[in-house]
């Protein structure tokens, strides 16, 4: 199949049948237990839930339905002539549909999100007119995403009694659209907030004709470079399998049969926080005090382990460092760290980034509480921003916020597919678990 809504259709089908098979053979089997400590723990390690989109090893990082970020890397078509990053259309194809893509699907799903990514004049005009110097960009975020919600296909067909096996099909509409319309309006708050509300000319994104060139340009950037490092970004930091908070909240929020863009929104919510999303914004903040406090003192160990020990001592997590499930470092910022490697090995930052990679485990370790001191996603990408002149870090979760459409997105249109029910776990208070295990 050619079009991605008919690759997707010609999957359900067979998807359902394999889920009725391990419903049958495997339905009342325990996949996992919950202990108390678990229950108050934030459910850490509970195998409760099925998101089919990615997976998470603990040891070797994400996979994109079964295929690593090397892979992916390697595998996706890549921007014509001589792109080496792979589209992130073309991972929206792999999610979406579990097969790596040819050329041609992925051309027809640029071309979809192309004719797509027009925004409603009065939703830019709405956006010009928030007060940009006292909201957090992701607050004008998820407020744009809400306001796209009228839009909706999903709510539309509802409220006209469509068929429940019919909803994957508006979902994957409004999916598409708000993929589509997202780097617009990333670009429209980034514009408005730090450029004086100086727009990129429509004709200068005119030619961009794949998502990653068209948000590098109508930021406004114009190298090529920063157009490889947007596809890098959007590809990296698109989904993380299902129970991280923004992809979990999607799932949660989706499960109301609220469309895509309101549990979209509930996602970035999420993904506004600073031990989640944010810690990018975070991370960039912390690596320019630390370039302060050295005051042209050397980057040698001793001088960034106190530093860091300053931190800690201070109460602050390091972030940017740790994960709740990896207990590696994060293939994801492997992947960036070559990317630096290859296009800015001298710049200072770098170096920076590249020095608290020796030093910072090590003081986790002797710290002795983390369970995993090694660098996550968000420890690399804002010195690569930074790089290209893209400095204001208020902004960075923004641009998480557009990759993680791409995965969070994808998976609902599959819960959608499966009639997957409102979820609803049982919850228990402490009196409860007193009075359940007093009694054994
Ligand atoms: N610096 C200092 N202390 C840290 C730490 C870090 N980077 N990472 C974890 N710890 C601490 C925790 O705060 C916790 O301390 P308390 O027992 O005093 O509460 C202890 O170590 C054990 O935590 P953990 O089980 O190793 O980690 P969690 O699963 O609870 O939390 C995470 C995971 C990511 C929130 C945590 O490692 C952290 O706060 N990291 C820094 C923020 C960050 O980089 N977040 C981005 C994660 C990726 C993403 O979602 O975007």
């Amino acid at each position: 199949p050619q079009t991605l809504t008919e690759a997707v259709r010609s999957k359900i089908e067979p998807m359902k049948a394999q889920v009725h098979v391990v419903r049958e053979q495997f339905g009342e089997e325990v996949l996992g237990t919950c202990t108390v400590n678990q229950a108050y723990g934030g459910m850490r390690s509970v195998k409760s839930m099925v998101y089919e989109t990615s997976l998470l090893d603990p040891e070797e990082g994400i996979r994109f339905r079964g295929y690593s970020i090397p892979e992916c890397q390697k595998l996706l078509p890549k921007a014509k002539p001589a792109g080496e990053q792979p589209l992130p259309e073309g991972l929206l194809w792999l999610l979406l549909t579990g097969d790596i893509p040819t050329e041609s699907q992925v051309q027809s799903v640029c071309m979809d999100l192309k004719q797509r990514a027009t925004v409603p004049e009065d939703v830019l005009h709405f956006l010009d007119r928030l007060p940009h110097k006292r909201l957090h960009p992701m607050t004008q975020f998820t407020i744009a995403v809400n306001l796209l919600q009228r839009d909706s296909r999903m709510t539309e067909a509802y409220a006209h009694g469509a068929a429940k096996s019919a909803y994957w099909e508006h979902c994957l509409e409004d999916a598409l659209t708000l993929i589509a319309r997202l780097p617009v309006i990333a670009a429209r708050i980034y514009r408005n907030t730090f450029h004086g509300a100086k727009h990129i000319p429509l004709e200068t994104t005119a030619n961009a004709d794949d998502m990653g060139k068209r948000l590098a340009r109508s930021l406004g950037f114009e190298s090529t470079e920063f157009d490889e490092l947007m596809r890098l970004y959007l590809v990296l930091h698109a989904d993380h399998e299902g129970g991280n908070v923004s992809a979990h909240a999607v799932r949660l929020v989706g499960s109301a049969l609220s469309d895509p863009y309101l549990a979209f929104a509930a996602g970035l919510n999420g993904l506004a926080g600073p031990l989640h999303g944010l810690a990018n914004q975070e991370v960039l903040r912390w690596l320019l005090q630390m370039k302060e406090k050295l005051g042209g003192r050397p980057m040698t160990t001793e001088n960034l382990t106190e530093l860091c020990w300053q931190t800690l001592r201070e109460g602050h997590v390091i972030p940017g460092f740790g994960h709740a499930v990896l207990r590696r470092t994060d293939p994801r910022y492997t992947a960036q760290r070559e990317f630096a490697l290859k296009y800015l090995p001298h710049d200072e930052m770098f170096q920076l980034v590249s020095k608290l990679y020796e030093v910072v485990p090590q003081v986790l370790e002797e710290q002795g509480k983390v369970k995993n001191p090694w660098p996550n996603v968000d420890q690399h990408s804002g010195v690569l921003l930074r790089y290209y002149g893209l400095v204001e870090s208020n902004f960075y979760t923004v641009l998480f916020g557009v990759s993680r459409a791409i995965g969070t997105l994808s998976s609902l249109v599959w819960d959608r597919a499966l009639g997957l029910p409102i979820e609803r776990p049982k919850s228990v208070t402490t009196q409860w678990i007193r009075d359940h295990f007093e009694k054994r």
